[in-house]
């Protein structure tokens, strides 16, 4: 899709979008071949210039007007979420609502694009730093937060001039359609052409010509860690920017002055929200010993207490995974961690029928064994007990990804010592929270085999703009910097 138009070629291959919750076909869409690629980052690439040089508080207009637009139809479209994805309907909702906040996040930031101002060590120069527009970009987004991830991306992308080019996640194809189709209205409204294209593709074939595509100039990257590695090769091999928000393995320590009920009600909802489909799920656990039988009893109740079903059923709380293949992973997990020692205290079954639906799954393992070390996108949590907090620190951050972390305790001490450069390694590093569910205004993303990118708040911003600091010498005279003569005497006035 390009300039309000929809394009069509024959030749695409059909993707057909199926509910998790039933295994049924939704929709089938006709997938963008290569030229249709070029296409659109042609128009992309063409487009910037006007984008560029329309002033960025005006470009923040049309976010405004975007998220005002996403504000009308929050239901509907979180709704579409719930129906593409099967995350539960206040979670569908709630992802919408995300991309509200983040496109009124980057109206505010359209008048802030600041630039640092220095003092030059010559007289009469002024130094100085500024970031322009930096191009067309891409971004490649993921089934489990559909809509959310594009627009922490697009709505920062769109307010400092970039103009976009987006490849969904192929398993949420109608979710990106409802979008750009918002994109379209509101674009127009601004005469704003060009700024959002979507090319609903194959994931190799679009991918990687995303990927080695010499015009775009950063590829923001959401997915797995082994995909992730590829795409940031390719993107370095021809020296562009790649920002990637990757795999996190995500663990929760629950300190014995810990105010238990709250911390089993924060891990429920880390663990099980989004059937454990969130980069931020919380897969591992450390309980310190003294309190740990009592913390995994009361987590099982609740556990127990979950309701497996229709995501658009409000009194539901764990939806279907999104693939037959991700039930898979989670009874392979499951079956692996038993083999390794572990115990299953609850959950551990998938239900068969219709739908890809899996029982929220508790294993106490005797130590972190390597099935730990993976992330499986499903609601299994690990459990393992320890006695010093600088060991439970230690096992947290033995794993290649660096997401987030979070730490439950009542002691100032335990609390500031996590939060230090001798804690917890992660991008995100909570109190007396869960691990996910972070707010748009913080910078997101972590560290290792996460990646290292940062998106949607604070100053992520600065990844989609190039940065240049100028020098002016305003007096008469050459002066070089580190105080060095050169040719002086020759050319001196
Ligand atoms: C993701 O799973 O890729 O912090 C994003 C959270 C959400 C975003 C998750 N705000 O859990």
């Amino acid at each position: 899709m390009g300039d309000g138009r929809w394009l069509f070629d024959e030749a695409g291959s059909e993707l057909t979008s199926i509910n998790p919750t039933t295994g049924e076909a939704i929709a089938t869409v006709r997938q963008a071949t290569q030229p249709m690629y070029y296409r659109l980052v042609d128009h992309a690439v063409n487009s910037f210039p006007q984008w560029r040089d329309t002033p960025a508080p005006k470009r923040g207009q049309l976010v405004r007007d975007l998220g005002n637009r996403i504000r009308e139809l929050l239901e509907p479209l979180g709704e579409l979420v719930t129906l593409e994805v099967g995350k539960i309907r206040s979670e569908g909702v709630g992802e919408i609502q995300e991309m509200i906040d983040i496109c009124e996040f980057a109206v505010g930031l359209s008048r802030q694009l600041y630039g640092n101002a220095m003092h030059s060590e010559r007289s009469d120069h002024r130094m100085f730093e500024q970031y322009h527009p930096f191009g067309a970009i891409g971004i490649i987004s993921a089934f489990n937060f559909p809509a959310a991830v594009w627009s922490w991306n697009a709505s920062l992308a769109a307010i400092c001039g970039d103009t976009m080019v987006w490849k969904p996640s192929p398993l949420a194809p109608l979710t990106a359609i409802a979008i750009q189709n918002i994109c379209n209205e509101v674009s127009a409204d601004h005469h704003a052409n060009g700024v959002f294209q979507l090319a609903i593709g194959d994931s190799v074939e679009i991918g990687s010509a995303m990927a080695d595509d010499t015009r775009l100039p950063l590829i923001s990257f959401t997915g797995s860690v082994a995909v992730g590695r590829q795409v940031a090769a390719r993107v370095a091999a021809r020296l562009g920017r790649s920002l990637l928000e990757l795999g996190g393995n995500n663990a929760v320590i629950i300190e014995p002055d810990a105010d238990l009920d709250m911390a089993v009600q924060a891990v429920l909802f880390a663990a099980v929200g989004t059937t454990g489909q969130r980069c931020t799920t919380t897969r591992r656990l450390f309980v310190h010993r003294s309190v740990a039988n009592q913390v995994v009893q009361k987590l099982a109740a609740a556990y127990q207490k979950t309701k497996i079903g229709d995501p658009m059923d409000p009194s539901t709380t764990v939806g279907p995974l999104i693939s037959s293949s991700s039930v898979k992973h989670f009874l392979a997990a499951i079956e692996r961690a038993q083999t390794e020692g572990g115990q299953v205290v609850v959950g551990g079954r998938a239900l068969g029928g219709d739908g890809f639906f899996v029982e929220p799954t508790i294993i106490k393992m005797p130590s972190q064994t390597p099935v730990m070390h993976d992330e499986v996108f499903a609601p299994i949590l690990y459990v393992v007990e320890y006695d010093a907090l600088a060991d439970a620190i230690a096992m947290q951050n033995a794993v290649p990804q660096g997401l987030s972390s979070a730490l439950f305790t009542d002691s100032i001490t335990s609390s500031e010592l996590f939060l230090s450069a001798r804690g917890s390694d992660c991008g995100i590093a909570n109190v007396n929270m869960g691990t996910s569910g972070a707010e748009i205004g913080g910078a997101f993303g972590g560290e290792k085999d996460t990646g290292g990118g940062r998106e949607s708040g604070s100053d992520a911003w600065k990844i989609y703009m190039r940065r240049q600091t100028c020098t002016v010498n305003w007096s008469n005279r050459v002066a070089l910097a580190q105080g060095i003569r050169f040719g002086q005497d020759v050319t001196q006035r």
